[in-house]
């Protein structure tokens, strides 16, 4: 496989960029090759600089649903620029988007518009403490809610990834309000609102946590968390910039049936256009400036080509729900050829879409079981799934993202590279 180009573009890319490239993960520190420049992508497929054409289960880290430059998307996209690009003015779009999220997430009931996922939690951050007029937030131990000062605490993804869970340049001031707690473990949580009484203003969760690879909440976790925010007067919030709009039209609060009291989304919402948002219950958003005392603004806020590739996704996925059907079938057939070819040296979690494979015996339900898994032997599977055709996330703590473009021959040849790579360890 010739790598000549991306490697020639990455020694170029790194006397600009740190580590040549503009997100850490995307170094391939953690697996050791040569980052792959990006040249096109269409469908399940994604070219590299050198031609190599590969299966990608990156989707762009989530916004690629329903796989690369989707003609209804590309064609709103296309229109929505010759109509210009920003205008730092509210438009029609932005109106339709937002209707269209509160629709399908009927919890939303009022939202704001905002470039990123970590501009979308630290937002709504700031309105849960404006809300409650408390200062305090729980959060989980490798849960990644963007790179905003006060969620850079035992933060998962590429923090976790670098070994940099809390990140240097964070004054201990900015993270002195944060909590941490463990993912599927009540009692942690318990104790934290137990020696913080009526401080805390919110708790922040990914439903199902996908920044440590794919970790599932325990049966009752989440109920639990609805319950015991409720009874101490703390808003909940759901990280869903992953979860929302992949796990079924209604995001994982649909899917586990608990209502939080705000929610925060990114990704699938600009159908892979930078955007994010954050909202909930009125009550909570009218505290949000020009209405309530909590300021936020931004000049690209609401952007109309991002809007325009939202709505194209999301009615998409509004008009055709059996993608959700599929999606699941998909991820269900993949974890089983995983656990098939690597039997009990593996621990395989899936829900729909989102699958992480872990190289270890034990199953992974948080941080700590998480952290066990080999990191060697993950970088080892992901050099051999590349060299043959399969691109996955290059790093343990990242998903896999299964798309509705992924056909039946994708995953045929996926099931082939995985029986391969088991066969190469024997
Ligand atoms: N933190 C992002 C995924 N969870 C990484 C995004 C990227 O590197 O593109």
């Amino acid at each position: 496989m010739k790598e000549e180009r991306s490697e020639a573009l990455w020694n170029q890319a790194k006397k600009r960029m740190p580590g040549g490239v503009n997100s850490p993960v995307r170094a391939y520190g953690a697996v050791g090759r040569i980052p792959r420049f990006i040249q096109s992508a269409s469908g399940s497929k994604i070219v590299d600089a050198d031609g190599n054409e590969y299966i990608d289960y990156v989707c762009s880290f989530g916004p690629g649903i329903l796989g690369h430059a989707h003609p209804a998307v590309v064609e709103a996209v296309q229109k929505a620029c010759a109509g210009g690009l920003s205008f730092g003015a509210p438009t029609q779009r932005e109106v339709e988007l937002a209707e269209l999220i509160s629709r399908m997430m009927p919890a939303v009931e009022m939202l704001r518009l905002v470039n990123s996922g970590t501009e979308a939690v630290m937002s709504a951050i700031r309105a849960a403490r404006g809300f409650t007029g408390r200062d305090k937030i729980v959060k989980f131990r490798g849960c990644y809610h963007g790179h905003s000062d006060a969620l850079l605490v035992k933060a998962g993804s590429g923090a976790l990834t670098t070994s940099v869970p809390d990140s240097a340049g964070v004054p201990a001031d900015y993270t002195k309000n944060t909590l941490v707690a463990d993912y599927n473990d009540p009692e942690s949580v318990e104790r934290l609102f137990g020696e913080n009484p009526g401080e805390i203003a919110a708790l922040v969760v990914e439903p199902v946590a996908a920044n440590m690879g794919v970790v599932l909440p325990k049966e009752g976790f989440l109920p639990f968390l609805r319950q015991i925010t409720q009874d101490k007067g703390a808003l909940l919030i759901f990280d869903e910039v992953i979860t929302g709009f992949r796990l079924g039209p209604g995001g994982a609060q649909e899917y586990y049936k608990v209502r939080p009291d705000l929610t925060t989304l990114g990704k699938i919402i600009g159908g892979g256009m930078p955007i994010g948002a954050y909202g909930g219950r009125r009550d909570i958003m009218e505290m949000v400036s020009p209405l309530g005392p909590v300021y936020q603004a931004g000049t690209l806020s609401g952007n109309p080509v991002a809007t325009a590739a939202g709505i194209a996704t999301l009615t998409q996925l509004q008009e055709h729900p059996e993608i959700y059907e599929e999606l699941d079938r998909k991820g269900a057939l993949l974890a089983d050829a995983m656990r098939k070819a690597f039997g009990r040296a593996v621990s395989v979690n899936q829900i729909g879409s989102l699958i992480g494979l872990f190289f270890m015996e034990r199953e992974a339900t948080d941080q700590e079981s998480v952290l066990m898994a080999d990191t060697g032997r993950y970088a080892d599977y992901f050099s051999y799934m590349l060299d043959h055709g399969i691109y996955l996330a290059p790093s343990q703590f990242e998903a896999m993202f299964v798309s509705a473009a992924h056909s039946r021959e994708d995953l045929a040849k996926t099931c082939q590279a995985l029986d391969g790579y088991a066969r190469s360890l024997r």
